[in-house]
């Protein structure tokens, strides 16, 4: 039987799209709890390049970058299709995933994690930039259309935890008055049944975020 582990923290964006992935095939994992302060031997020795989880191990085989590991399930595993079925929908699905970490996750952490002024402000904005694309594009319940889909997993970090990050910077980046549609996705999304038992608690989320701006402050 193929066996399957995952280097992970319950934390993470990155990693909660995997499980998300694993949970919509029905596959049965091993989950390897990491600490980043001190990292394991296995992840040094799957991930020596950029020594981040998520990593996933089939069969001994590292899988590396959340978003190449979900394509990897979904072209492996049987089950529903995470990918679009049609090649230019795919390639949309693609561009579009690509985009949030690229564009909208960098902007995002340049908006909450910076404590230059003029930096911050020019996070905002892109932020405020970015998510305007995708509001533009958003035009069925979800993403991926009536059921969630690849870039539905993959926009996740902006439906969960950017407005975590909101609530401990006290900054208004995605609200429901700027972006009604995204707004509403997002609700759809993290109250979908799958989603809702596999988001990690708000609670502990909050007090950690809030502890790592904090340090930020006291260690300029
Ligand atoms: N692009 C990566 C990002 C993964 C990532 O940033 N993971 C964080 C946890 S949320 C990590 O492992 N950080 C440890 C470090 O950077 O030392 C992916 O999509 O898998
Ligand atoms: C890091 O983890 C290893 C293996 O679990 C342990 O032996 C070691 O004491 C840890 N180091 C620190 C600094 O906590
Ligand atoms: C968002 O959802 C609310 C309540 O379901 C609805 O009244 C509103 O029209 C929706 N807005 C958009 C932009 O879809």
């Amino acid at each position: 039987m193929a066996e399957v582990k995952l280097l992970g923290v319950r934390g993470s964006p990155f990693v909660t799209r995997v499980v998300i992935a694993l949970k919509l095939k029905g596959i049965e994992y091993e989950f390897l709890e990491e600490n980043l302060g001190n990292k394991s031997e296995l992840l040094l020795k799957y991930n020596p390049i950029h020594k981040t989880v998520p990593v996933l191990v089939h069969n001994e085989k590292p899988i590396l970058e959340s978003l190449i590991i979900v394509e990897y399930i979904d072209e492996v595993f049987n089950g529903n299709s995470i990918l679009p079925k049609e090649p230019y929908q795919r390639a949309l699905a693609r561009f579009w995933s690509k985009f949030i970490d690229d564009k909208i996750v960098s902007s995002v952490k340049k908006a909450v994690f910076t404590l230059d002024e003029v930096e911050r402000e020019k996070g905002i904005e892109e932020s405020l930039e970015a998510l305007q694309f995708l509001e533009d594009d958003l035009k069925t319940k979800f993403f991926g259309g009536d059921e969630i889909g690849f870039l539905d997993i993959a926009a996740l970090i902006i439906a969960y935890w950017v407005p975590i990050f909101q609530e401990v910077t006290g900054l208004q980046i995605f609200t429901s008055e700027k972006f009604p549609k995204l707004y509403n996705w997002s609700q759809e999304l993290i109250n979908h049944p799958i989603i809702k038992e596999t988001l990690p608690p708000r609670e502990p989320l909050l007090a950690f975020f809030k502890a790592r701006i904090e340090g930020l402050s006291a260690s300029k």
